[in-house]
Formats: structure tokens, sequence, C-alpha cells
């Protein structure tokens, strides 16, 4: 597609206006954080439109107490602020052949900002959580009608499960993003981060909290953001979870005219979910050889990482392909073929990034 022919909205790629889908253009990153006027925005409804003194949060289910929560009370809780990646569970899917269903996203369905609010399991103590329990559902406010004839009839509600152990370990209850407010569409006035996972997991617009005893298995958790999962050689259907190690390439971007003869710095990111990003390669020949990319930077926890590799490019005219390859401190590694098991999410095979050296 040419330069001409993408439709921006603020500097951000349109891949849908009802509901809105915005993508971060990614050769455009430069820093650890996104600004959060360029971050990737993915709603699957309207945007509700929440008065945050009329808002509570509901906590129900399996617990002693159940209560509710207002905005004020919930500001004058502990908190605390963390870095982490959001990355959509079909990042990168525009590079699938054969094309699939879904928003044909590039490469920026991804980004890190730094997110403020209270820790979810100063909630589950306060409600005090049976020892029965073994999920937590997370309700957005946001909902509709699908067409889908798999989904269920009327009117349906955006929600997601994480383990109770997930919950008390590291998901926040964020109203800030980048220090201010969070801007409606990224879930103001609350909405979960759910570090380390694909983002479907970190819920907007939170409304309810419902402690479950049982595998929770509405719409977004089985029929959508759910791969087929191999045992004894039958597929079952499994939500998705953890994102997987990847490394993108941000500099330079696809078709990019390189200069013959010089030293071109490669620039992108890299992250995987729990551990640290260990290396990562850079081919510049079509993965023939690799060469180690220099890390920048501290690693953080269930954040990117950025990293560069300076090029010197070939003395010849022609077509170059870059492939960055991430492998993390689990020994994990992307790898080099699409799982098709994985459907139309959780891509991070080796993408090829065309260059022209002139
Ligand atoms: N309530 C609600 N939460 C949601 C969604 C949604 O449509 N409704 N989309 C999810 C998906 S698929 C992604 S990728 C992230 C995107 O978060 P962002 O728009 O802040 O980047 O939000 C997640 N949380
Ligand atoms: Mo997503």
């Amino acid at each position: 597609m040419e330069e001409s022919d993408i439709k921006l909205r603020d500097g951000r790629i349109i891949r849908g206006e009802a509901p809105l889908n915005l993508e971060t253009p990614f050769e455009k990153l430069d820093s650890f954080i996104t600004p959060t006027e360029s971050f990737y925005v993915r709603t699957h409804f309207p945007i509700p439109s929440i008065d945050r003194d009329a808002w509570w949060l509901r906590i129900e289910g399996e617990v002693e107490k159940p209560f509710a929560i207002n905005y004020e009370e919930l500001l004058d809780l502990e908190w605390k602020t963390i870095p982490a990646t959001l990355e959509c569970a079909g990042n990168n899917r525009s590079f699938l052949e054969p094309k699939v269903k879904g928003v044909q996203w590039g490469l920026g369905a991804v980004g890190t900002a730094e997110w403020t609010g209270v820790p979810l399991s100063i909630l589950l103590d306060r409600a005090g959580v049976k020892a029965n329990a073994s999920e937590i559902i997370l309700e957005g406010a946001d909902g509709g009608v699908l067409e889908d004839p798999k989904s269920p009839p009327g009117e349906l509600r955006f929600a997601r499960s994480i383990p109770v152990e997930k919950a008390r370990r590291d998901v926040l209850l964020a109203y800030k993003m980048n220090g201010i407010d969070l801007p409606a569409e990224h879930g103001f006035p609350v909405r979960a981060i759910v570090p380390g996972w694909y983002a479907m997991a970190s819920v907007k617009w939170l409304q309810r909290i419902i402690v479950a005893d049982q595998p929770f298995t509405g719409y977004y958790q089985t029929i959508d953001y759910a791969y087929w999962e191999r045992r004894e050689a039958i597929a079952e259907l499994t939500p998705l979870t953890k994102m997987q190690v990847k490394a993108q390439i941000s500099k330079p971007s696809q078709d990019e005219i390189i200069p013959a003869n010089s030293l071109v710095c490669v620039q992108g990111v890299a992250w995987t979910s729990d551990g640290k990003i260990a290396k990562v390669e850079l081919s510049t020949d079509g993965a023939s050889t690799w060469s180690e990319a220099k890390l920048l930077g501290e690693p953080k926890p269930n954040a990117w990482q950025l990293w560069e590799f300076n090029w010197q490019t070939p003395a010849a005219a022609g077509k170059q392909t870059l492939i960055a390859r991430a492998t993390d401190s689990f020994g994990r590694t992307q790898p080099s073929q699409r799982d098709r098991d994985h459907g139309n999410y959780m891509i991070n095979h080796l993408l090829p990034i065309a260059v022209e050296v002139r």
C-alpha cells in the first residue's frame, strides 16, 4: 500500500472506525514509553461514556463479603506504578499468508505505557476470596450485539478471566496511563492491566469482578481469543494467555530505501512474558547468518526492551531482507514458521522486512 493511501487519525493508522481500531505507526517508535496519543486502540463495541462520579466497581461471586467501590474510594487505596507492554493477540496479522479474518494489524498493535493503579489483590483480600475460588472474571461496561452466528443472541459484554493466583500476583486496576487519567478509548475510568498476557485480558471500562469456582467459558474466552492446543492429537480450544517471545524491527521500515555502503542503525524492540530477553539476533541475508544486536537499557518485567544493530550495508544496489529473532531467559525463541494451530492469533514466527539498498 502506498503511504498516501493510509488513512490516519491523530497520527495513528485507522484499522476500523466503528468499532474504533487505531494502530501505532511502528517506524516512529523511538522510546521505551509509547506516548499515550500514539498508543494503539482496540475496541469491539462503541466506547462507553462513563461518569466517574456515578461509576461503581462490584466484587461478587465466591467471596465472603461482596462489595462495591467507587472512584474516590479506589483512589484512596495503596497504589503503584509499573511499566507494562500491551500487545494485541492479533498484532502482525496482515503478514499472514493466506489471509485470515480479523483486524489487519501491521507491526503497531503493541505499546508500552506506565500504568498507575491499585493491585487487584487488595480488593480480593477485602472481599475475602473463598478457598474454592479458581478464577477471576473481569467484565467491561461495553457491549452490543454481534453478527457472529456463534455469539450468544442479544447483548454481550466484553469479559475475560484470569486465574486467582495471577490476579493476586501482579494484576493492577489502573486509573492512570503515563501519569494522566486514562483516556476514554483506553478504558476510563478504570481498566485491568494483566502484565505479560496478550492485551485482551487487560479489560477496559471495568465494572464488575466475579470470583468463580469453575473455568469461565464466555465468548471472548473460548470462541474468540482462543487457539488450538493439541492433547493426545486432539485439538482443543484454549484461551490465549501469555505473550510469546518476539522481536520487531521499527527502523528501517518495510520497503524503505537505504543508502549502499554505509552504516545504518537497525532499531527495534523485543519482549516476552515473565522472563527477560536474553538476546536479539538480526539477519540481513534472509535467515542464513545471524549477528547479535545490542540490548539497550535495563530489562523490566513484562515490558519490552529496545535494541539496535549497526548494519554495514552492501556496496551493490538491490533488495535486502532484514529479520529479527528474540530468545528469552527461559530459552524460548521465535519459530521460523507459522503454527497454524494458532489460528488468527499469537503471531510470533520470523517476519522478513524487505528494504531496498540504493
Ligand atoms: N472492555 C473491553 N476491554 C478490552 C477490549 C474491549 O474491546 N473491551 N479490547 C481488548 C483488546 S483485544 C486489546 S488488544 C486491548 C487494547 O487496549 P488499548 O486499546 O488500550 O490499546 O484492550 C482489551 N480490553
Ligand atoms: Mo487485542
